[in-house]
């Protein structure tokens, strides 16, 4: 495969150092690809067509690269629920925890807590245990962050994934099926994108040192935490809350403020799509139908027309549109999940699984099954470094 025109396979220059490897080769992706106009593909199908499949179908899927059939998928729900248990002992390391801190670095401390009850050392066997696991951890983590500790449901193991975490969580007064809808599409949207992200990235590079699965996807969830990656779908529905307003010249205006005050307008433009992302196109189709009268989703049905007609204006802002995090934060408000602070570590939830079938595919498949070696790139010795030098 060609890569570039002389043997170091690029024709790098100093302009291509210190920009956080962007657009440098680094590996191959087995799970999932990015394009400009249809947005992140899953082993090959675009995300737009697997939106309604259940979340451990496409579990599946990244993990063996083709669908299962109907009774694959009976099977493959039966095997995680089958690895979900949670051991107790995780209980008395939640409860004591800072309720301020925030639920991404609970969900860290727990991965890692479990990594050291629960691991068997094996890429595959962890990684699908995680993945069984965190319905529960999760669960258990908002409750005990809310002071939450006493009453919790068993964790029924009976359940699917979804329904799982929404039992341990067990609120009054919601359409419970209507929040495992919204989950259930929001696990499917978010599990993958491509191998390049920060956090997948992070996990991969942990993983390759020979660290646990537990260790690498708390690593991966530190990567996840920060303001610039997961946690802009948290930054997005403070930003919805905060417009007020369905009226598309106020919210005209609104945008306008934003952009004049040097603020990013939250939930649209993108680093690689340049239309809309159709992860936020089917999760404005889901509000049409579950919520149309909500007034923040009015918000950013009013957002969605606004918005792009002015960030075009600017032509440095190469995509104005919507991207994911604009309507997911409102639709997890709506089913009764509402509290921002939270939303990232749906993400993480969600990313468990991609990350986790690609740090089994650099592990125990690339190259004829040897593995990548550890992850070591090259840094340049800037003048200072050598400035003891004779
Ligand atoms: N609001 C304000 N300014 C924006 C903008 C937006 N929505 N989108 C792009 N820009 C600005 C960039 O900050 C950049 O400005 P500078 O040249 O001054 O640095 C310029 O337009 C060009 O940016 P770009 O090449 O179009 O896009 P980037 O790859 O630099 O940035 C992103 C992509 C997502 C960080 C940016 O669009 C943004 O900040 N969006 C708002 C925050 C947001 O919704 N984040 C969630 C992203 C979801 C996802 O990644 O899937």
């Amino acid at each position: 495969m060609l890569l570039g025109q002389d043997d170091n396979l690029l024709n790098l220059t100093s302009a291509h150092l210190n920009i956080g490897l962007r657009g440098i080769p680094v590996g191959t992706c087995r799970t999932s690809f990015v394009t400009p106009e249809k947005g992140v593909h899953y082993c090959g199908y675009p995300i737009s067509e697997l939106a309604d499949f259940l979340p451990e179908d496409i579990v599946y899927l990244l993990f063996n690269k083709e669908l299962p059939n109907p009774e694959q998928s009976k099977e493959f729900v039966s095997e995680l629920q089958s690895r979900g248990e949670v051991p107790s002992e995780i209980n008395s390391i939640l409860s004591p925890l800072p309720k301020n801190g925030h639920p991404m670095d609970w969900l860290s401390i727990g991965i890692h807590s479990l990594g050291m009850m629960a691991s068997n050392n094996d890429w595959k066997e962890d990684a699908l245990d995680l993945i069984a696991k965190m319905p529960r951890l999760l669960g258990l983590i908002f409750r005990y962050r809310e002071g939450r500790g006493e009453n919790i449901p068993e964790d029924d193991l009976s359940l699917n994934l979804v329904e799982r975490f929404t039992n341990t969580l067990d609120l009054d007064n919601v359409d419970r099926n209507a929040m495992n809808k919204i989950l259930s599409t929001y696990l499917v949207l978010h599990m993958d994108h491509g191998g390049g992200n920060l956090s997948t990235f992070a996990g991969k590079a942990v993983a390759s040192g020979h660290a646990t699965v537990y260790s690498s996807m708390a690593g991966a969830m530190n990567a996840l935490s920060g303001p610039l990656h997961g946690r802009a779908n948290q930054s997005c529905f403070e930003f919805v809350k905060k417009i007020g307003t369905f009226d598309p010249d106020e919210v005209e205006d609104f945008v306008r403020g934003e952009l004049a005050a040097k603020r990013p307008v939250f939930g649209f433009g993108h680093a690689v799509l340049r239309a809309e992302d159709p992860r936020a196109t089917v999760q404005f189709a889901l509000g049409e139908k579950l919520c149309p009268d909500d007034e923040y989703f009015k918000t950013i049905r009013t957002l969605r027309e606004v918005a792009p007609r002015v960030l075009s204006e600017n032509p440095k802002i190469s995509n104005p549109n919507a991207n994911v995090d604009i309507a997911s934060g409102t639709l997890l408000n709506y089913v009764g999940l509402t509290k921002p602070e939270y939303y990232t570590t749906f993400f993480g939830w969600a990313r468990v699984a991609g990350i986790g079938a690609q740090i089994i595919d650099e592990r125990v498949v690339m190259r004829d099954g040897k593995g990548i070696p550890i992850y070591r790139p090259k840094y340049i010795a800037e003048e200072q470094s050598l400035r003891h030098l004779d």
